[in-house]
């Protein structure tokens, strides 16, 4: 076992949740769900220790922004480091908000990058070329950082020609980005998060399926509850996946 750090609270987190994503894997689940999400943690931890393999835990940060797609992919991430050798006491990660943040997000990253142990770097309300100029900031600031895990699923809107390892593209600051969770559907995400029994931001409850910015984000209106106006069901009840950004508005 690794020699120092042992009873670090980032080490023992990390524990915790490799048991828990192993008993996982290890159940004989019954429902097909259950099964393709075990069959997706599989994939996508392989793609994490590949990452791990080929670049130091100095070199590695994280993009996290409170949403489901990267609470995933943080959960797999913490899981896989219970065994590195070297924890540092917190992790590199980078959070670059909408120009208009949900206090409610902000909240949740709060709370949950204290929980998690990741340090974050923010960058504050960017416009949407600010995100290249944030990026070159936090590199200039980090020199360390080679690649960034993002959680960008293939259904997101610029997930389609992803590959797991891909540079930005040409007139982007230069880093590898990482994408362990590219192949996870919205009704596998949620079905993880809640066997883990992990908190997510609450607005998942109140109908919201994909977070943005409080002037571009409102519940998906196939959730709303009929007969309770201005009431939804939770995110995870959304059956028609092709529906997830219905709560998107503008296309973004
Ligand atoms: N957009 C690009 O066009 N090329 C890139 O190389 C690129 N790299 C990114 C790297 C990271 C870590 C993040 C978080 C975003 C990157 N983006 C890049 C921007 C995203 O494709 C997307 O436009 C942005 O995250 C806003 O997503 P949304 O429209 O779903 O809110």
């Amino acid at each position: 076992h690794p020699e120092n750090g042992d009873s670090s609270p980032l080490r023992t987190l990390c524990a915790d949740l490799h048991a828990k994503i192993e008993a996982f894997l290890q159940e004989d689940v019954k429902t097909e769900i259950l099964k393709s999400v075990q069959s997706q943690c599989r994939h996508s931890l392989s793609i994490i220790s590949e990452a791990l393999e080929k670049y130091p835990l100095t070199s590695l940060s994280l993009s996290y922004n409170g949403g489901k797609d990267c609470l995933l992919l943080l959960l797999l991430y913490l899981s896989l480091l219970s065994t590195h050798p070297h924890l540092p006491p917190s992790l590199p990660a980078i959070l670059i908000p909408p120009a208009h943040p949900f206090p409610t997000v902000d909240a949740f990253i709060q709370k949950t990058s204290s929980h998690y142990h990741l340090s974050l770097s923010r960058y504050t309300a960017p416009s949407p070329s600010g995100m290249k100029a944030a990026f070159a900031s936090y590199l200039a600031h980090n020199p360390s950082i080679q690649a960034i895990f993002v959680g960008t699923r293939r259904t997101d809107p610029h997930g389609g020609e992803l590959k797991p390892f891909e540079m930005t593209d040409r007139g982007w600051p230069s880093f590898m980005r990482v994408h362990p969770v590219l192949e996870w559907r919205y009704s596998e995400v949620w079905a993880f998060l809640r066997w883990m029994g992990v908190e997510y931001c609450e607005l998942y409850e109140r109908g919201f399926t994909s977070l943005g910015g409080t002037n571009d984000t409102v519940p998906n209106p196939r959730l709303s509850l009929e007969g309770a106006e201005g009431r939804y069901w939770p995110a995870w009840m959304l059956e028609d996946e092709g529906e997830e950004r219905a709560g998107r508005i503008g296309g973004g």
